[in-house]
């Protein structure tokens, strides 16, 4: 069948909107017709060049939500008509991964995901002759993208697609880090490096923990009022600040953060997160994904005096679990989405969100289909 895509083909190229083919569903695999989907850092990181796993041509985009539209032979969690979030973190239940309760990187298709192929090593999307690489297993930049069924959440029916999206990635990233992966409770000091789509989300999540102290560090001071309203109690410019940095967050959380949590992907403000934590106990959670090659340092001495070095990918959450939960919250008023989908537009200008995401203009802009 035909589906209207934006494609990456080249390294450091705008995207060109284009119609592609897309094969049907095969063995274990769905069709998805695709209502919306966030534009998210890490589709521009890949785009960029500077992502070592990054191949092109490849439909991109992660943070999707759409409806089923055709299902392949043995599916059996999903029918047509179902509304659904594509996850780039699947959860087969059944690896060794998924099984040991420890974490959410299930590995059943790890391998082909990640040479940007289905599980039986095919593409489903081609532009004439030549083969089209699908794109951290989800391609949602495509208003029809294929799917195995593992790798599928099923959502209710009346979540608004041009919100719940955004629940493919960044909300499910900053809350679940806070909850799954730091266990914020009643009372922590939090510092939260970078305030984007991301870093707003772990702000929300601490405030739903019921943390105490919220420190929100960010260069764009346009992120301060938002991040109030999401619930920070102190913003801090670093340019602002006169002398370390992290004395001064020390300081500022009375002794150091019980959890901190690096938004940003930058290795410098890594090792500030990690040193603003408390002795003893503080917790460092590295969410940010740095350029290739790039390394993180800092004296081991801060690790042998208490201080942990964690990460965390995609909040640690089990796709197909957890995210109809967090629709769920979200339905019920328990967390807040529409303030941060700042730009909405239709594919044909996806090229735009990509310019507001890189002069600090946008929180999320969604590509309506
Ligand atoms: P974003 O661009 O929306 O936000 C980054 C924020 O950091 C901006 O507000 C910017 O002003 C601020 N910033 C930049 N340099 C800074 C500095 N030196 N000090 C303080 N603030 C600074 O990006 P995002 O969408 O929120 O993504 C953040 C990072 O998270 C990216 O690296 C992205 O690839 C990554 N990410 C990781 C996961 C995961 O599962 N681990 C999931 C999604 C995104
Ligand atoms: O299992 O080895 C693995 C890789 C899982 C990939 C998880 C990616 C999470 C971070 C990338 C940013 C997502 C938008
Ligand atoms: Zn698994």
């Amino acid at each position: 069948m035909k589906a209207r895509a934006a494609v990456a083909h080249k390294a450091g190229e705008k995207l060109t909107v284009e119609d592609v083919q897309v094969e049907g569903p095969r063995e274990g695999e769905v069709l998805i017709e695709i209502k919306a989907t966030g534009v998210c850092h890490t589709d521009a990181y890949t785009l960029s060049g500077k992502d070592p796993e990054g191949l092109f041509p490849a439909i991109l985009g992660h943070e999707g939500a759409g409806v089923v539209v055709d299902v392949g032979p043995s599916v059996k969690s999903l029918k047509k008509g179902d509304h659904v979030i594509p996850l780039y973190t699947p959860e087969c239940r059944q690896c060794s991964y998924c099984t040991s309760g420890k974490t959410n990187l299930c590995q059943a298709i790890r391998a082909t995901q990640g040479r940007g192929l289905m599980p039986d090593g095919t593409s489903r999307f081609s532009i004439g002759k030549e083969r089209i690489h699908h794109y951290m297993g989800t391609s949602t930049f495509s208003s029809f993208t294929v799917l195995p069924e593992i790798a599928v959440a099923k959502i209710r029916e009346d979540a608004p697609f041009d919100k719940v999206c955004y629940i493919g990635c960044g909300v499910t990233t900053g809350i679940g880090a806070v909850i799954n992966t730091a266990q914020v409770r009643p009372g922590d000091n939090v510092v939260v490096f970078g305030l984007g789509g991301i870093g707003l989300n772990v702000i929300q999540g601490a405030r739903m923990a019921g943390a105490d102290i919220i420190v929100g560090v960010d260069i764009n001071p346009k992120r301060r009022e938002l991040a109030e309203r999401f619930g920070m109690t102190h913003f801090v410019n670093p340019s602002e600040v006169a002398g370390d940095l992290v004395p001064y967050l020390v300081d500022l959380t009375r002794g150091g953060a019980d959890f901190s949590f690096e938004c940003i992907g930058n290795v410098k403000v890594m090792r500030q997160a990690l040193e603003c934590c408390h002795k003893g106990w503080g917790t460092s959670i590295i969410i940010g994904v740095a350029g290739a090659g790039e390394e993180i340092a800092t004296r081991p001495f801060q690790l042998v005096t208490g201080r942990v070095w964690k990460g965390t990918a995609f909040g640690g959450a089990r796709g197909r679990t957890d995210v109809p939960k967090i629709v769920d919250w979200y339905m019920e008023g328990k967390i807040k989405i529409d303030e941060l989908i700042t730009h909405t537009m239709p594919l044909d200008d996806i090229n735009h969100s990509f310019d507001l995401m890189h002069e600090g203009e946008s929180i999320r802009s969604v590509v309506l289909f």
